[in-house]
């Protein structure tokens, strides 16, 4: 069945809500980050809005190179609290469209409107509504994108900012992404990009015409992965929070690796990912799953049940580790590791749910500090913040 999925990305968040709650910065560049101070500042930039981006100012800048750029600008601090309520009626907004609503940042979320298509009208008709009812009601833009599959709704989104809405059409997904450059597509980081262009490939179109297993040969599996998204094929389904099952992270090495430090350090980074995934969801797991895959590419899960439910690192991780601990031997060269969180539990008590801790002092501490690096990394950006282990050791 042909679904009709939206993606709806909010336009330059933080400072929109700024600009709407103060007229005086209304058409100006206002850049929300860190204290500039005079240009010496070390923060760095969350984000700006539209006329500052003008000036080539950027999310995840230094503030001290945004200051440089447009030293006449509007410099605010982030009001954390402020965004969250906003986004917490931006959600409710779009959860009156439709229950498949999946939120995957502060400022977007996935929706499956295929089941609505008949009582609201088409993707188009529904997405119109969608920025009017935000518009109307918070005064704020959004930027929707409408397609048969999450990839391509996400890419559509971003193609007319702000305030845009592109449908892409089923039957039309090849001819959509043909010209967008390859880095559009998700897995592509520098490294890929690289091999990519010194083989001629630039944009979307030249990948789909390379033949599958081409493609397969020269990158493994994210080979496979990309050729399929530059097809337009994307099968994974809007996950609401309640259908969740699970919620993890996985990453194949560079180069297969005997290391068990550097697997341990590539565990506890993605076990930092995934329960910061979970608190920013509301939800606490039960189940803590590995997985971990051979150089010959066997691959191997274990699995645990944990007696209380948890969202932070320093109850995951340690069971995480034990799990690999079991699969690894000396000398075995590992390709891939992942660590998945499952049976899910909406969280929605005050002290996180966990009633049945015995050592609430050490939770609560804990809960603490995860909140602080959710702060810390929502308002400057996920590589803002990380364990001092995860630092690959330099000179000095
Ligand atoms: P984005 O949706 O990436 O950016 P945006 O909404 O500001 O601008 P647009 O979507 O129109 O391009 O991120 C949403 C908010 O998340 C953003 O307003 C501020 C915050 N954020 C950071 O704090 N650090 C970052 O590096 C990024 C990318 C975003
Ligand atoms: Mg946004």
């Amino acid at each position: 069945m042909v679904r009709t999925i939206l993606h709806v990305d909010m336009d330059a968040f933080y400072a929109a809500v700024e600009q709407r709650d103060h007229p005086e910065y209304q058409g100006r560049p206002l850049i929300v980050g860190s204290d500039p101070k005079g240009g010496t500042g070390r923060g760095i930039v969350s984000t700006c809005s539209y006329e500052a981006r003008r000036f080539g100012v950027h999310s995840a800048q230094p503030i001290s190179q945004a200051w440089r750029l447009c030293p006449h600008g509007v410099y605010v601090f982030p009001d954390m609290n402020k965004y969250a309520d906003v986004s917490g009626m931006i959600m409710r907004i779009l959860a009156g469209y439709t229950d498949m609503l999946e939120q995957i940042s502060i400022d977007e979320a996935f929706l499956d409107v295929t089941g609505c298509r008949r009582l609201s009208g088409t993707g188009r008709e529904i997405a119109e509504k969608i920025k009017r009812h935000i518009s109307g009601e918070l005064r704020l833009t959004a930027s929707v994108g409408v397609a048969p599959n999450k990839f391509l709704a996400k890419i559509a989104s971003d193609l007319e900012k702000p305030d845009g809405l592109v449908v892409v059409n089923p039957g039309m997904e090849k001819e959509f992404l043909a010209p967008l450059p390859i880095r559009c597509l998700w897995g592509v980081g520098p490294k890929t990009g690289e091999v990519l262009k010194k083989i001629g490939l630039h944009k979307i179109g030249q990948i789909a015409a390379v033949p599958q297993h081409d493609l397969e040969r020269l990158l493994g599996d994210t080979g496979a992965r990309l050729w399929r998204l530059s097809q337009g094929i994307d099968d994974r389904p809007v996950e609401p929070v309640e259908g969740r099952k699970s919620i993890g992270h996985e990453m194949t090495f560079e180069k297969d690796t005997a290391d068990f430090d550097v697997i341990r350090a590539a565990l506890l980074e993605l076990t930092e990912k995934t329960a910061r995934r979970m608190r920013l969801e509301k939800v606490r797991a039960r189940t803590i799953t590995v997985k971990f895959r051979k150089e010959d590419f066997s691959t191997f899960t274990r699995q645990t049940t944990l007696g209380e439910t948890a969202d932070t690192v320093g109850k995951i991780f340690p069971v995480a580790l034990e799990l690999i601990k079991g699969l690894f031997h000396e000398g075995t060269r590992v390709r891939l590791i992942g660590v998945y969180a499952s049976n899910l539990q909406a969280n929605s008590s005050p002290d996180g749910g966990a009633q049945l801790d015995l050592f609430r002092q050490t939770s609560r501490k804990e809960r603490k500090l995860a909140e602080v690096v959710d702060d810390i990394s929502r308002r400057f950006g996920d590589r803002a913040i990380t364990r001092a282990t995860l630092i690959p050791q330099r000179k000095h």
